[in-house]
């Protein structure tokens, strides 16, 4: 399979977060990208450097007031002191409900709480830089699949399902999987489907394309009453407008078992073989394996293979793009593994 590797994810490398309260070190964090480009250089795939300019892209999935924030955040972090440098910006404050978010404040943590949904998604120097390979290599899986590629897989961190139109959130800045499936839109697919099997719920990805019959998004996560991102994700969200019909949310209870997730697979796969899209674009979370210290399914090795020929069978151009899973040392294996369950003899 076509694999891209960027160098520059290396570059987000914040040093802790604020787990229960305290602080812990990152669960997204390089050791994840080394461990899979371990594993895939073990079973002789080649690693290709992003080839596209995602630029023209992002503004088509990210408000551009948000982008710019992004872009500048540390340069504007450190000027506020330079001794900055060794340390890393949270949001304390946000503009919930009654407080306005159209008005840009110029206070830096103020700007950074208006474009960040949760204080679990810190910058670091290279942020911008890592992020933007990130959508350069989804832009890519897009453009290969556009020559006809049968399918491209996309080993990029920091993930991107969280990250909404005009925020950042759940370790994601900018969203990988929607650059992807905008990139197949423009390259001429009139109907793309988004898979989004990560763990948790892909907010950001749902809400870029809430309102559009274009894109079906279709994702199977914890359900989030209990599971981050708690305020999205929900069965009743269907879409909205045009995009009416063109949303399907299948939450699982935290805990579930294997069968129960291929039970939501199978509807999945139908809902989307029902869109008739001309290209898929794949959330992989792989946060559903059992051995995953922040989530709650049950998926053994065998099974990301198993998911693997399921999404083979749906015979669709196909772009993995790599979301969570934080058991670093089984994330390449469980990498690998769906990419031999979709390149199985059928
Ligand atoms: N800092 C993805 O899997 N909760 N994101 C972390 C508090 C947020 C996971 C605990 C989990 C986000 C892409
Ligand atoms: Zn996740």
């Amino acid at each position: 399979m076509l694999v891209f590797f960027n160098d520059e994810q290396a570059l987000h490398a914040p040093v802790h977060e604020i787990f229960r309260g305290e602080r812990v070190p990152c669960f997204e964090n390089p050791s994840r990208a080394d461990f899979v480009r371990t594993s895939l250089l073990a079973r002789g795939h080649v690693l290709r450097a992003p080839l596209v300019d995602s630029a023209a892209l992002l503004p088509k999935v990210h408000a551009p007031r948000y982008l710019d924030f992004l872009r500048t955040a540390w340069a504007r972090w450190l000027a506020l002191d330079a001794a900055n440098a060794g340390t890393q910006p949270f949001p304390s404050v946000w503009p919930v409900r009654t407080l306005r978010s159209d008005v840009e404040p110029t206070n830096f943590t103020a700007r950074l709480g208006l474009y960040s949904m949760d204080n679990g998604s810190p910058l670091s120097p290279g942020t911008w830089a890592a992020a933007k390979a990130g959508a350069d290599a989804a832009a890519s899986a897009a453009q290969a699949l556009r020559a006809g590629t049968r399918a491209a897989f996309c080993a990029t961190r920091p993930p991107g399902h969280h990250a909404g139109p005009d925020f950042m959130g759940g370790y994601c800045f900018l969203n990988n999987a929607a650059v992807a499936a905008q990139a197949l839109r423009d390259g001429g697919a009139a109907r793309v489907a988004v898979l989004d099997v990560d763990y948790h719920h892909g907010n950001g990805t749902q809400a870029i394309f809430y309102d559009r019959a274009d894109v079906l998004f279709v994702s199977i996560h914890g359900d989030p009453r209990t599971e981050y991102p708690f305020y999205l994700g929900h069965a009743d969200e269907c879409g909205v407008g045009e995009g009416d019909g063109f949303n399907l949310n299948l939450p699982l209870a935290a805990g579930s078992g294997v069968a129960a997730w291929f039970e939501a697979l199978e509807a999945a796969c139908q809902r989307i073989a029902q869109h008739q899209p001309d290209a898929l674009v794949v959330s992989l979370g792989l946060d559903t394996f059992a051995g995953d210290p922040i989530s709650r399914f049950q998926l053994q090795p065998p099974d990301f293979e198993r998911l693997g020929r399921r999404l083979q069978r749906l015979g669709l151009p196909t772009a993995f793009i790599l979301e969570g899973g934080y058991a670093a040392a089984e994330l390449g294996e469980n990498a690998a593994r769906v990419i031999d369950g979709f390149e199985a003899p059928a």
